[in-house]
């Protein structure tokens, strides 16, 4: 009998001394990852779900879908779970919500390493408790593959931190998650299935009546991050974007950009605005100095435009000249003011043989023609366009 347990403790001792060689000469210290999780969806390569699959399921279809959205709970970013909120007819809790992931390493990697999840309940007893699926016997094929489930044995209300990797772990018996065998380490998970892969890994709330809770308000936790297989899986608001139009120093010019809003007060300390006031919505400046090519009624008289002053009030200053090669007649020289409003224009010309003219129209949204209809001093149309 000693014999054989000697043997057995022999065998358990190597196989120990086994993993620990294994565990120190093939795991490459490696740095962490950091990936961000804004976006809950029941997919594995949503936009914005860092590779995790985030879900609800409940009566009456059971489809699977977003459990919501990312929010700032209790000082933390964090991602929602729930459970325990849509009751069968017969008044009995099958709804679950999960967070997968696939953490793409061994059982060995998954002991050895940090294994932690950040959580509080908002409402609800029961904690968030995990299971991960080992590629046991077919390598690749999930039907025979083996669930363990680590479940805390306490759930503090306010943030803290769950260690997976010392708590205790109980096999599922089947499908069903039903547990008869004794609870072990994770450790020994590892020795006992060493060297096989974890395909998932599931942060879970759900499923039975006692997660409708004391107060049949359901169970909702809050998940700020997990860290499993040397990733770190960190639940944050996305931050919101905003159109800036940012000046390019080297040519001068306005471009459109989506920033984070973070970004916005450092964008606008250099002189970049958001479209509206003073950009159009593809960031071409709402100016209107520069020289203009004027031509009234019907092309017959064209003249040179000058807009030299743009205030800030939008009031105009300038001068022109009919014709338009610089040979101005005597007495058609003129000097102008005018008002913009938006891309609303009026324009007076007082020429200098003491005739006016008043034209009202719009600047194009381009911002390098403007036109109208009839004007005052016998206009009866016109368009300037952009020269320069
Ligand atoms: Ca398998
Ligand atoms: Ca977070």
């Amino acid at each position: 009998m000693s014999k054989i347990k000697n043997k057995i403790l022999k065998l358990v001792l190597g196989t120990l001394l086994t993993f620990f060689l294994t565990a120190f000469a093939v795991l490459p210290v490696q740095a962490e990852t950091h990936t961000f999780v804004s976006n809950l969806q029941p997919s594995w390569n949503a936009v914005g779900g860092g590779g995790v699959w985030s879900s609800y399921s409940g009566y009456p279809g059971y489809e699977m879908v977003s459990p919501g959205i990312t929010t700032l709970y209790e000082g933390r970013e964090a991602g929602i779970i729930k459970a325990g909120l849509t009751p069968e007819p017969d008044g009995h809790y099958w709804d679950d919500g999960i967070f997968a992931f696939k953490p793409d390493v061994t059982i060995n990697a998954l002991a050895s390493k940090t294994f932690t999840y950040d959580v509080v309940n908002q409402y609800g007893e029961n904690p968030v408790w995990i299971t991960i699926e080992i590629d046991t016997g077919e390598e690749n094929n999930r039907d025979d593959n083996t669930t363990y489930q680590f479940v805390p044995t306490t759930n503090p209300t306010s943030w803290h931190t769950v260690d997976a990797a010392t708590g205790l772990w109980q096999k599922w018996d089947n499908d069903w998650g039903t547990v008869s065998e004794a609870p072990i380490s994770l450790d020994s998970v590892a020795i006992t299935h060493t060297g096989l892969s974890v395909v998932r890994t599931y942060l879970r709330l759900g499923m039975g009546d006692s997660y409708h809770g004391a107060l049949g308000q359901g169970t909702v936790a809050w998940v700020d991050k997990a860290t499993l297989g040397g990733v770190t899986y960190d639940f944050v608001v996305k931050p919101a974007k905003v159109n800036i139009c940012h000046l390019d120093k080297d040519t001068g010019t306005y471009k459109l950009l989506s920033i984070s809003t973070n970004a916005e007060p450092a964008h606008r300390k250099h002189g970049d605005e958001i479209p509206g006031d003073n950009f159009t919505e593809n960031c071409v400046k709402k100016v209107v100095t520069g020289q203009w090519l004027l031509s009234v009624n019907g092309g017959m008289y064209k003249h040179d435009m000058f807009i030299e002053t743009q205030n800030p009030d939008g009031s105009l200053i300038g001068t022109g000249g009919y014709p338009s090669d610089g040979s101005y007649l005597p007495g058609f020289e003129w000097t102008m003011d005018g008002q913009l409003t938006g891309n609303l224009i009026t324009i007076t010309t007082h020429y200098d043989n003491g005739y006016t003219a008043t034209i009202t129209g719009t600047v194009n949204t381009s911002w390098d023609s403007m036109s109208g209809g009839n004007g005052t001093g016998g206009v009866t149309d016109w368009i300037a366009t952009r020269v320069q």
